[in-house]
């Protein structure tokens, strides 16, 4: 039997979700001209496709994105019949949606937008729309958080939808049309008039309670088995603010974790579909930082441990986190098989300035302890800041030498909106105005007094630094 509704607890508020569908008869339902052009539409259960685009190969795990699987999970439960297109397994070209949307023909397109990605994100917007008539574009992600004007005025976009997304597009998939008038009156969008003025709806609230967000449905994802992990996120945020991160900016400076229990219920779950499709995947853990309340962790340890057969995961965590043996036992006896760690600099200077609140002997301290407890370690590490000298960089590359990680992401300095980094570099005199969008993208460098081929070259000598063998 159809599903006629269902009650979200949004935990600070409480809604009875009706799924709305097309009805030819609807006098909400459009114009008549739009439904007489493309009746189809009117006559069937209506359809929402959901597009990650190609980033840049940054990671050797491919995991589904979570943003597009939760947001379809919210669509189908409220009656849309969805599809899931990740164009960021195996590095597709933005061309392979073209066939995708005239094989599927969906009502609405939602693209997952980050700055990493964005040239993509109007390549699919610009062809999508060429492909059917009348097919609307929603946009979302932190791109659209933080840029959304930009992002508006970048492409054909109909729909900005700025911040967390899952009521904001459940408000917008119980309409019985996405009209400018409709739409208005929902928060969290960036939308046109009919003049093609800008109209902001008001700032969303961000979800208070996590634990009454739906689990991803993952029976949603075609081809599970071409992925090398699942994704899980069990916080959103960070207590810390490093200077170059978007965390802060991204969830309004709130640290927000889920339950132990609701954690460990949503991994048992992830565990029985594994064994259902026959398939053994590990677990990532794609939050900030997994680490930051050492007592959370340590419960999901133990729920972990109690649930059953282990299941292998891996983790983000800080430096100054990482410095407990309790907890590093604890994770590993729960299953954790590596933890990357954001250790940026090897430098001093660049760590103070940056925020990262420890220093490199820190970074060593912690390195090494991971690795005494079974554990891989992988680091984040980034340089072009605008104090960095070649000096500074040579650091980095003399700790990567020594420490004998088993991976690394090596990125650009970024100065993104919102970020402290941003105004320091807009103080140092850097014309970030004029930076394309897609040039915010980590790699290559944006604001560094250094040469740029200097940059790569250095930046050749971190990835040899990591890869010697040891
Ligand atoms: C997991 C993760 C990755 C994974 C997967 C990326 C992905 N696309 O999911 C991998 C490892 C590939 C990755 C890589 C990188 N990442 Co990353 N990553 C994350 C992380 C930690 C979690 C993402 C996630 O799953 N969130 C949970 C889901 C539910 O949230 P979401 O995707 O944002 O979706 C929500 C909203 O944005 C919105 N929404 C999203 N899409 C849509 C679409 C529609 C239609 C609607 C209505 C709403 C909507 O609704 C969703 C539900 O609330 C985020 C930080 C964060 N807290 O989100 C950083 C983050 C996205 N990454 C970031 C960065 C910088 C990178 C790297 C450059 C890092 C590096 N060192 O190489 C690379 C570049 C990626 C690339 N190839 O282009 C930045 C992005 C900055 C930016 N403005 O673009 C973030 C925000 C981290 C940060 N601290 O600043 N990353
Ligand atoms: S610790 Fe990591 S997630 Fe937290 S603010 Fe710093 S870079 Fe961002």
């Amino acid at each position: 039997m159809a599903t006629i509704g269902y009650f979200i607890d949004w935990g600070d508020r409480n809604e009875w979700v009706t799924p709305t569908r097309a009805e030819p008869n609807d006098p909400r339902w459009g114009r008549e001209e739009e439904r007489m052009e493309d009746n189809r539409r009117t006559s069937r259960t209506r359809r929402m496709m959901f597009v990650s685009p190609a980033g840049f190969e940054c990671s050797s795990t491919r995991h589904p994105h979570l943003g597009p699987v939760l947001l379809a999970t919210i669509a189908s439960e409220l009656g849309w019949e969805t599809k899931i297109v990740d164009l960021d397994l195996f590095k597709q070209q933005a061309g392979r949606i073209t066939s995708q949307v005239q094989e599927f023909q969906p009502d609405i397109i939602g693209v997952s937008a980050l700055l990493t990605n964005f040239a993509q994100c109007c390549m699919i917007a610009d062809l999508v729309k060429a492909s059917i008539s009348g097919v609307k574009v929603i946009v979302g992600g932190p791109a659209t958080t933080f840029l959304p004007r930009r992002v508006l005025q970048a492409a054909p976009f109909d729909i900005c939808v700025i911040g967390e997304g899952e009521r904001t597009l459940a408000s917008l998939l119980q309409l019985p049309e996405l009209e400018a008038e409709l739409v208005s009156a929902i928060p969290g969008l960036l939308v046109r008039d009919r003049q093609g003025h800008h109209i902001h709806t008001g700032a969303s609230e961000l979800i208070q309670n996590l634990d009454v967000v739906p689990f991803p449905n993952y029976r949603l994802v075609d081809n599970l088995a071409a992925y090398t992990s699942i994704g899980i996120m069990t916080s959103r945020g960070c207590p810390s603010n490093c200077t170059f991160c978007s965390v802060q900016r991204l969830y309004s400076g709130l640290y927000r974790q889920r339950s132990a229990g609701n954690v460990v219920d949503e991994i048992r779950s992830i565990t029985r579909m594994l064994a259902v499709l026959n398939l053994t995947l590990p677990l990532t853990i794609v939050d900030d930082t997994f680490t930051a309340d050492r007592s959370r962790v340590m419960e999901i340890c133990s729920d972990l441990l109690r649930a059953g057969p282990s299941t292998q995961w891996d983790c983000a965590g800080r430096v100054l986190d990482l410095k407990s043996h309790e907890m590093l036992e604890a994770m590993k006896r729960a299953g954790c098989q590596g933890i990357f760690v954001g250790i940026e600099s090897g430098s001093a200077v660049t760590l103070e300035k940056i925020r990262k609140n420890c220093t490199v002997e820190d970074i060593r301290e912690v390195v090494n302890s991971v690795k005494s407890h079974g554990m891989k370690v992988s680091v984040g590490v980034m340089i072009g800041f605008p104090w960095e000298t070649e000096t500074h960089i040579r650091k980095t590359i003399r700790l990567l030498e020594e420490l004998a990680v088993d991976g690394a992401s090596v990125t650009f300095a970024t100065p993104i909106p919102g970020t402290d980094l941003h105004q320091l570099a807009e103080d140092s005199g850097f014309d970030l105005q004029s930076i394309p969008l897609e040039a915010f993208d980590f790699s290559r460098p944006t604001i560094s007094p250094l040469p740029e081929s200097k940059l790569y070259r250095l930046r050749e000598e971190i990835f040899e630094a990591v890869h010697q063998p040891h």
